[in-house]
């Protein structure tokens, strides 16, 4: 195992996370581009299962619960163990929750706040509703999302920035105008000190919805069809990111390898034109050089092939990233393929 990747999820009671989850874990289980999330428990994948099945079959949403939960996934790679990955989801209600004396608000946030410290990336969930609200102008709006920009800033102390995916829950209830002008008014007003140049933010924003035309509150019946958009992007978003590291890494030890081998061949040359009298005097080793030569070259393809199928993957995901969200390192709209700007 590799690496732990936290992540933590962030959004208001209502924003859609624990539907996002189920949603999520749903696909992933199953896999994209050679990875896949598998629950260290198997009972977790059960509670998992049970949340979507009710979704899709009993066509009823999830109560809203409030509790703190952590879910812990194995994430592996051509069925190879990657990360072992944390979701965080803490109480969506403690965001406005202010300190009451005799209760744990001031324990609970500090808990996620330092979780947050620890977290390789979040997913910030912004819902359909609360972009109405603030393409309205109402304030309710504007206080969450100060809220939400307060919770970045703790996450900021981070050096440098790790990646951030901003998640608009439930698109299908947005037209394509609100859409476009709710993603301008959180760039450029409430979230914007995450689009600064000079910030080093590594940020998407991806639109996701679990279906078409849904409606019904936490607890009721489903009304709409299932048919879940994008839900793969947020949390692939910092494994790409971590693999991108990864395969960079791997790309510098096979130009080692590659040099080994050169001087290996070198050495070898050198040993065969040696003259059959320096032979007779000092051995000749050239069987023995040869026998490091290939077993060097067997490491070389070996590795070659990992890597290319892995540098597959990685652009395969780019291309359904850039179908699917917008891109923006530094407070620059990228496009992938190292980064150029558009
Ligand atoms: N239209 C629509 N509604 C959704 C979607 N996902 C969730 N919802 C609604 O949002 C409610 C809250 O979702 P939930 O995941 O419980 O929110 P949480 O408090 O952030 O965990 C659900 O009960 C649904 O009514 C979606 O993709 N589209
Ligand atoms: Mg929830």
């Amino acid at each position: 195992m590799i690496n732990t990747l936290g992540i933590t999820a962030i959004g208001h009671q209502g924003a859609g996370k624990t539907c996002f989850l189920y949603a999520m874990y749903a696909q992933m289980v199953f896999g994209r581009n050679g990875f896949t999330f598998m629950p260290d428990d198997f009972d977790v994948g059960l509670e998992l299962e049970e949340g979507w099945r009710q979704i899709v079959e009993e066509g009823t949403w999830p109560k809203g619960t409030d509790i703190l939960q952590d879910f812990l996934f194995e994430c592996s790679y051509s069925f190879e163990p990657m990360f072992t990955f944390k979701w965080h989801d803490y109480r969506g209600g403690l965001l406005l929750a202010r300190n009451e004396p005799g209760t744990n608000q001031t324990s609970e946030r500090d808990e996620l706040f330092n979780r947050l410290q620890k977290s390789s990336s979040i997913l910030l969930f912004i819902d359909a509703d609360m972009i109405k609200e603030m393409l309205n102008n109402n304030p309710a709006a504007f206080r969450k999302l100060r809220v939400i920009n307060q919770i970045v800033r703790e996450y900021r102390n981070h050096n440098p920035p790790l990646p951030i995916a901003l998640t608009i829950t439930k698109a299908d209830k947005l037209l394509e105008e609100e859409m476009q002008m709710g993603i301008r008014v959180l760039k450029e007003q409430c979230l914007q000190a995450l689009f600064r140049e000079g910030g080093e933010w590594q940020i998407i924003i991806t639109a996701v919805e679990l279906g078409s035309d849904l409606s019904g509150k936490q607890g009721e019946p489903v009304n709409g069809t299932i048919a879940p958009k994008n839900i793969h992007i947020p949390v692939l978003f910092p494994i790409y990111i971590t693999m991108n590291q990864l395969l960079g890494n791997a790309m510098e030890s096979l130009r080692q390898l590659q040099s080994e081998r050169k001087e290996a061949s070198d050495v070898y040359y050198k040993e065969k034109e040696k003259s059959g009298w320096s032979k007779f005097w000092n051995g000749d080793h050239s069987a023995d050089y040869k026998e490091e030569i290939e077993r060097v070259e067997e490491n070389i393809t070996l590795q070659e092939d990992k890597l290319e199928k892995l540098r597959r993957d990685l652009e395969n995901m780019e291309r359904e990233f850039l179908e699917g969200c917008a891109i923006y390192f530094d407070g620059k709209k990228m496009r992938f393929k190292s980064t150029k700007e558009i």
